[in-house]
């Protein structure tokens, strides 16, 4: 491979911890030095999975706990032939939730394993940087009140908290956690600075695969 493949980087994080504005804020300041950046976000609610995913985060349909997960993760394996090709064409990918989403969440229902939740995820492009934004929850009860979707309510947030946590300690992923707690430019300066010095490093490694 060419020594210039664009990175794959993700954001992680509790809900309300800006996740979607700071992925939003990295794209444009790194088009503006003139590198090529792309936004992407799980769940893609576009696709043809991605709108039965939508319908069930908005309580239109129930689906049973095992098949929403496959689900969620057949709708980012379904964008792996896109995420190949741009990060070989070297446009930096910066990515809205990905599989730590899908385990932290699933696994926070009764009955569903940690290690069952991650298998559907096995061998995906293994992001060269996952940041996890920190936010506490009295901080992000600040933020305002949950909307009206599926798993927005603090008890299952607190779940879904202590997940990620767990799913940090596995050292094979490239985890930063990051201080939410700041100004949205605070937050960005460190995001950005983070971000480039991975560029760097992702530039001449092979894309790896996730929880291999
Ligand atoms: N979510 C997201 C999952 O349960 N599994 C997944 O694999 C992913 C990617 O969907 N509450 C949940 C987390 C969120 C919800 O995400 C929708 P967003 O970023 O609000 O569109």
């Amino acid at each position: 491979m060419a020594c210039r493949r664009g990175a794959l980087i993700v954001l992680e994080g509790v809900d309300r911890a800006g996740k979607t504005t700071q992925c939003k804020k990295l794209v444009q300041a790194l088009q503006q030095c003139g590198q090529r950046a792309e936004m992407l976000r799980f769940p893609d609610r576009n696709t043809e999975i991605g709108q039965l995913i939508n319908s069930y985060l908005e309580k239109k349909s129930n689906l049973e706990d095992h098949t929403i997960h496959l689900l969620f993760s057949a709708n980012r394996w379904e964008q792996v032939p896109l995420i190949k090709e741009k990060l070989e064409q070297g446009v930096h990918l910066i990515v809205d939730r990905y599989a730590f989403s899908g385990v932290a969440f699933s696994s926070a229902k009764p009955g569903m394993s940690v290690d069952w939740c991650k298998f559907p995820d096995v061998g995906l492009p293994k992001p060269d940087l996952v940041l996890f934004l920190q936010l506490s929850p009295t901080e992000a009860a600040r933020r305002g009140q949950f909307g009206v979707e599926r798993y927005e309510n603090t008890d299952f947030q607190k779940a879904v908290e202590a997940r990620f946590q767990q799913l940090m300690m596995d050292r094979s992923v490239n985890w930063e956690v990051i201080d939410a707690c700041r100004s949205v430019e605070d937050l960005h300066k460190e995001i950005k600075s983070r971000s480039k010095a991975t560029m760097d490093t992702a530039a001449c490694q092979p894309i790896g695969e996730l929880w291999k």
